[in-house]
C-alpha cells in the first residue's frame, strides 16, 4: 500500500451482471424486427408470466423501475395518513410514501436482522397509521410472520420493499407472496436486472388490475381512462434484460455464493470485522456482501477502511449511511423532532458493502481482503503502540 492504487481500474460494489450476449442480442433483434418496442409487448408478458411461475405468487406487475413500483402499489392500496416504514433502507422506501403524499413514520430496526423490529413498529402506531411498509433488506427476509399479526391485529395494510430479495425464501416460501403485495427493484445493480426496471407481486386480483391500469395511464382500451393513471410501463429492451437473466439466476447466486465464501474466509480472523450472515437453510441471493465494523473490537472505524479502500481503487459503499431520517427532507422537518433510533444509526455507521457479482474474480476478493487486513492489521499495531508508550509514561 502506498504508491499506486492495489487496482489499476475501480472495481465497485454494483457493477452489473450483463448475463449471455449472444441470447440477449437475439432477442433485441427480434424486438426490433416486430417493431414492437414498449407498451405491454410480448417480452413484458414473457417475462410478468416466467416471474410470477418463478415466485409462486398469481400476478407480477412489470414497471419501469422500482420506486414507480413502490408508488403504484402505494396507491393501488390505499394507503394514506401515516405508514411505517425503517429509516434504515435506502431513500426510495422513504420518497415513495412521501411522493404520495403520506408521512414515511420511521421506525428502529433490530440491530441483528438490520430489519425493522416488530415491537417497536407497534409503538409507532397512532390513529392515522394506515399500513406498514417493511424492507427486506440486504435479501434477508423480515420477521414477516410478527408484522402480519400485528398488521391483522391492528387492521394495518402490510406491504413489503422486497428491492434486495429477488430468489429469497422465508420458512420455504418465495418472496413475492407476503403481505398485500411485494416490490422488487430491478436495477442495474441488482443481481436480477432489466437495465432499470421493477415489478409489484401480489395474489390480490383486484390490485393487480388496479395497478395495470396505473401504469398505464389508465387507459383501459382505446380512448377510455377509467382511472388516474401514470407511465410506469416496463419496456421491451428491459424485459429482453430480464428473461435472459432469468435463464441464468441459478448460475448468478452460485457466483455471489462463491463470492461470499471467499470474503468469509479472506476475513475470518481480522479482529472487529463480521460478515452479515444469510440462512444457508432458506434460498439467498446474496447480491450484498456486507462487513460489520464493529467499534469496540476494531481498531480502526468503518470510515477509515472505507477511504483506505477508495485509495486502492476498491469502490465499497456505506449503504444507507446516514439513514433516511437524516436525509431531507426529513431531516430538516419539525415532524421528525426529536426522533430517536439507536439502532439505525448504529448499525448505519457500522456497515460496509463490498463487491460482488460476476464482474469480481476470486483473486480480486483476496485482494481485497489483504488490504482490509493490512490496515486493520497496521492499525492495531499503531494502537498497541501507543497503549504501551502511555502505559511507560504512567510508570516513570
Ligand atoms: N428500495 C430499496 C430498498 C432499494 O435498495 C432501491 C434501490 C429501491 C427501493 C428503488 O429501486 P429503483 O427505483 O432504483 O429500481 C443504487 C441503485 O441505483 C438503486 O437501484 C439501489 N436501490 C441502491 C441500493 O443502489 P446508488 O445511489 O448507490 O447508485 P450509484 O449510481 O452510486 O451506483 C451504484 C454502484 O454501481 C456504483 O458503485 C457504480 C456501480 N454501477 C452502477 C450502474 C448503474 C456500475 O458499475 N454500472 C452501472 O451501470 O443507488
Amino acid at each position: 500500500m502506498g504508491g499506486s492504487p492495489a487496482f489499476s481500474h475501480p472495481i465497485h460494489v454494483g457493477s452489473p451482471n450483463v448475463g449471455d450476449r449472444r441470447r440477449f442480442l437475439a432477442r433485441i433483434e427480434d424486438m426490433l424486427d416486430r417493431r414492437w418496442l414498449t407498451n405491454d409487448g410480448p417480452f413484458v408478458r414473457e417475462l410478468e408470466e416466467r416471474i410470477a411461475r418463478f415466485a409462486g405468487v398469481k400476478h407480477c406487475v412489470a414497471m419501469c423501475n422500482g420506486t414507480v413500483a413502490l408508488e403504484i402499489a402505494i396507491r393501488a392500496l390505499n394507503l394514506s395518513g401515516e405508514v411505517i416504514c425503517p429509516a434504515f433502507t435506502f431513500i426510495a422506501t422513504a420518497h415513495a410514501l412521501r411522493w404520495q403524499e403520506i408521512k414515511p413514520v420511521f421506525c428502529d430496526i433490530n440491530p441483528d436482522t438490520h430489519n425493522l423490529d416488530p415491537e417497536e413498529v407497534e409503538k409507532c402506531i397512532t390513529k392515522r397509521t394506515t399500513g406498514i411498509v417493511g424492507v427486506h433488506l440486504w435479501g434477508r427476509p423480515c420477521e414477516i410472520e410478527a408484522l402480519e399479526s400485528l398488521a391483522e391485529r391492528k387492521k394495518l395494510i402490510l406491504m413489503f420493499d422486497a428491492a434486495h430479495a429477488f430468489g429469497c425464501s422465508r420458512r420455504g416460501r418465495m418472496i413475492g407472496g407476503f403481505g398485500q403485495a411485494e416490490v422488487f427493484s430491478f436495477h442495474a445493480t441488482k443481481i436480477f436486472n432489466t437495465l432499470e426496471g421493477g415489478a409489484v407481486l401480489t395474489n390480490n386480483d383486484e390490485v393487480a388490475g388496479k395497478m395495470k391500469l396505473m401504469r398505464n395511464f389508465g387507459f383501459a382500451g382505446y380512448d377510455c381512462v377509467t382511472y388516474l393513471g401514470m407511465n410506469g410501463k416496463m419496456n421491451e429492451a428491459s424485459a429482453a434484460m430480464g428473461l435472459t437473466l432469468l435463464e441464468s439466476f441459478g448460475e448468478l447466486v452460485d457466483t455471489n455464493n462463491r463470492n461470499y465464501a471467499a470474503y468469509r474466509d479472506g476475513l475470518k480472523d481480522v479482529p472487529g470485522i463480521r460478515l452479515v450472515e444469510y440462512d444457508q437453510s432458506e434460498k439467498c441471493n446474496y447480491q450484498y456482501v456486507v462487513a460489520q465494523v464493529d467499534g469496540g473490537h476494531c481498531p480502526i472505524s468503518r470510515d477509515i477502511l472505507l477511504d483506505a479502500l477508495h485509495r486502492e481503487n476498491v469502490v465499497a459503499r456505506r449503504y444507507f449511511y446516514p439513514g433516511c431520517h437524516n436525509m431531507e427532507p426529513y431531516k430538516s422537518s419539525g415532524e421528525y423532532a426529536g426522533l430517536s433510533l439507536p439502532a439505525t444509526d448504529r448499525v448505519a455507521s457500522e456497515v460496509l458493502i463490498l463487491p460482488t457479482g460476476t464482474a469480481i474474480t476470486p483473486t480480486d476478493i483476496a485482494e481485497v481482503c489483504g488490504i482490509i487486513r493490512t490496515v486493520v492489521h497496521h492499525a492495531g499495531e499503531v494502537v498497541a503502540r501507543s497503549v504501551s508508550l502511555g502505559n511507560k509514561g504512567r510508570e516513570a
